[in-house]
């Protein structure tokens, strides 16, 4: 069982991470932010749990949905809207918006754009920590429909081979876009997959923070004493559609989704356990959106990127 103090923990940064995004959605209708966001509404709390099983400075290459990997290392909120409004003072100077944070300090290493491009980046990742630092391990988070795609079977040998201290976490979140996995995935579970290069392959609930935590702190044991990889594949709810404005009109179970958000059964448990009282709750989402107003006040005060900076940090 996670300690209480951890669980509070996972339970304020997952909470966090919800007004933001929610405020992030607001900024984009009201035509302030480009419509980029494909929102983690419904996989934060399994985000962060598997975060909070790592140590602070284990590279993270995440996947494109939303922002409670950032949230859960600590990156600035001001920082990730400026990247996503193309003003100064983002992480990505306003050139690659949500999908590429990179905060090096806080161990984030971004996303690819092609999806399935960061289970091979991983590799070379973990080839390095393995030369330059031993005891670190890389976690790539990604989704099923990445699954599918032949990087993921090219990752996932070389890992296994050379026993590379990479954690594999593969949300399935039952969507890639508006495919369901059922007519795209022909196995039961993803993590079936994993019997296929030899490694070990797990399925835990996202709804479940504890049983987040213990597949990656196992997995995280495996890495760090040279015992290569894993596959963890988290059942996951996206609650919102696959970008911001998607109208979701291929779902059937849109309206009733809700209902199965891990961040409300969270919320019902650490009152339960007595960690947190619905006063207090209130009291902390007040204090996130006053943390989120001073982050856009922020941003609305900095000016746009300068045209002649178009060109800098490129490589062609
Ligand atoms: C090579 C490539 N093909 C297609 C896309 C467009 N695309 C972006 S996200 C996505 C669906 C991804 O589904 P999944 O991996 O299950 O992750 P989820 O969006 O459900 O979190 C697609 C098709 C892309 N970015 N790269």
């Amino acid at each position: 069982m996670i300690q209480n103090d951890r669980l509070r923990d996972i339970f304020a940064k997952a909470l966090l991470a919800r007004s933001f995004e929610a405020r992030l959605i607001k900024l984009t209708a009201e035509g302030f932010l480009p419509p980029l966001l494909h929102p983690g509404a419904g996989q934060e709390v399994a985000q962060i749990a598997a975060l909070s099983a790592l140590k602070r400075d284990d590279p993270v290459l995440y996947s494109h949905r939303g922002v409670a990997y950032m949230i859960a290392r600590g990156t600035s909120l001001s920082a990730m809207i400026a990247d996503m409004a193309g003003r100064a003072g983002g992480t990505n100077n306003g050139k690659g918006g949500i999908m590429h944070v990179v905060d090096l300090p806080n161990g984030i290493y971004g996303e690819s754009g092609t999806l399935g491009g960061g289970l091979v980046v991983s590799v070379g990742m973990g080839m390095a920590l393995r030369r330059r630092d031993p005891g670190r391990v890389v976690v790539h988070f990604f989704g099923d429909g990445a699954s599918n795609r032949g990087t993921f079977h090219e990752a996932l040998n070389w890992a296994a081979v050379q026993k590379l201290p990479c954690i594999y976490i593969c949300e399935n979140n039952g969507w890639a876009v508006s495919v369901p996995t059922s007519v795209s995935t022909a196995v039961e579970n993803i993590a079936d997959r994993a019997a296929g290069y030899g490694i070990p392959g797990v399925v835990v609930d996202g709804a479940d923070p504890d049983a987040v935590m213990a597949a990656v702190a196992n997995a995280a044991r495996r890495a760090r004493a040279g015992e290569g990889p894993s596959l963890i594949e988290i059942k996951a709810t996206r609650l919102l559609g696959h970008y911001a404005a998607d109208p979701q009109d291929y779902r059937a179970d849109a309206a009733s989704v809700a209902q199965r958000d891990p961040l409300a059964a969270l919320r019902r448990r650490v009152i339960e356990l007595g960690l947190l009282d619905e006063a207090e709750i209130e009291a902390m989402t007040a204090a996130h959106e006053a943390e989120i107003d001073l982050a856009v006040e922020a941003v609305k005060a900095a000016p746009p990127l300068d045209a002649d900076q178009a060109f800098t940090d490129l490589y062609a």
